[in-house]
């Protein structure tokens, strides 16, 4: 069974998750507004992932016996003025989620509850792919500038990204 403490500490980071997915759909909506819609898919995507990023910790608490408690999700930013400024507040969060997550295993390694330590660590990789995905664009956006044609080839790009969940570990 989980203990109480990393029971708490994973409900707090299932708030995260969600407040992730509910930041990129807001993102989402922005983009759509900008007719941007290839980024707009781009963050429809991203809070799908994040939404799975959420249940996954749901389902674990519930398999090891403990009691998923969801708390009220905080309002997200609404208004992001630019294209980059938007890709910088996404890479800006991922950076914020890493920390929490590694918050969370050097909890898992104090309590050496080593189910919950590889877990985590599935999501520490996953980490390290948020924060690339999201700094890649940024980069791409600080070449583009205030070229609208490249601006919205890129964004083609974008309207190809599809969810498919991440692969857990076996
Ligand atoms: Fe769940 O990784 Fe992004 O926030």
């Amino acid at each position: 069974m989980i203990s109480k403490k990393l029971q708490d500490a994973i409900n707090a980071q299932i708030n995260r998750e969600l407040f992730s997915e509910y930041l990129y759909i807001s993102m989402q909506a922005w983009f759509a507004n900008q007719n941007l819609d290839g980024c707009a898919n781009w963050m429809d995507a991203q809070g799908k992932e994040e939404r799975f990023h959420a249940m996954k910790f749901f389902n674990y608490v519930i398999e090891r016996g403990g009691k998923v408690e969801l708390k009220a999700i905080e309002q997200p930013t609404i208004d992001f003025e630019t294209p980059l400024k938007a890709f910088m507040a996404a890479l800006n969060h991922e950076q914020f989620i890493t920390k929490s997550i590694n918050d969370l295993m050097d909890l898992a390694i104090k309590e050496k509850d080593h189910a919950s330590r590889g877990l985590l660590q599935w999501y520490v990789d996953e980490q390290v792919e948020e924060e690339s995905a999201a700094d890649k664009i940024v980069s791409r956006l600080k070449m583009i500038g205030s070229d609208i044609h490249a601006l919205f080839m890129l964004d083609s790009e974008l309207g190809q990204r599809v969810f498919t969940p991440p692969v857990a570990p076996a």
